[in-house]
């Protein structure tokens, strides 16, 4: 048996123009997003989901600006402007998002110590957030991944899905980035590497 998923990765106001962490476009994949939802039997859609004082956040390191890099225990980590705290405007899926089919909503990054751009692990990369388990049990063995960012959470997304034995497909249309320092490049190449499809 094979079954497939889509998963919606992060579609939400703060990384759409006009949010907190907007994502260039980030808008304009809503109308092909919505017609894939149609589409797929499962809908997963992720949520980053971040309690305020969220130690990615600029404003929780005194003298660090948005988009430096600290190292955290479990590494190097960007600094991001406060963004998708949670119960906010900003944390809410984009109002033309045609979510109600989704089976499911993973929310991600709502431990204060640690970020987690990846739906299935926490950016220690141990810290599980129940998603493999969930598809697993279900018998989802196929992923097709769209939404934002595509270097960031998309990507990391895609990639552990592969490396936990799913397969993975971004379909680039789907999908915006924000490219800091030519992380696009970067991570089209790490998913080719890792054995995802780009499409
Ligand atoms: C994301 C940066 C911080 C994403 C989330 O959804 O790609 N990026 N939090
Ligand atoms: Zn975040």
């Amino acid at each position: 048996m094979s079954a497939t998923a889509l998963i919606v990765v992060d579609l939400q106001n703060d990384f759409c123009p006009g949010g907190a962490l907007a994502v260039s476009g980030g808008d304009e994949i809503v109308p092909l997003v919505n017609r894939l939802i149609g589409e797929f039997e499962h809908v997963i859609l992720t949520q980053d989901w971040h309690p305020a004082g969220h130690s990615s956040f600029a404003s929780s390191h005194p003298g660090k600006e948005p988009f430096s890099t600290v190292e955290m225990p479990y590494g190097p980590q960007t600094l991001w402007p406060d963004h998708c705290v949670q119960g906010t405007r900003g944390a809410e899926f984009h109002p033309g998002l045609e979510w109600t089919k989704a089976e499911l909503v993973i929310r991600k990054g709502f431990r204060t110590a640690i970020d987690s751009y990846s739906t299935f692990f926490e950016n220690d990369h141990k810290t599980p957030t129940g998603l493999a388990g969930y598809l697993r049990e279900r018998g989802i063995t196929d992923l097709t991944l769209v939404g934002l960012a595509t270097d960031f959470c998309v990507a990391y997304s895609a990639i552990d899905a592969r490396r936990l034995g799913f397969n993975a497909k971004v379909l680039l249309d789907g999908c915006r980035a924000i490219d800091l320092g030519g992380s696009l490049d970067t991570m089209k190449q790490q998913m080719v590497q890792e054995g995802v499809v780009v499409e």
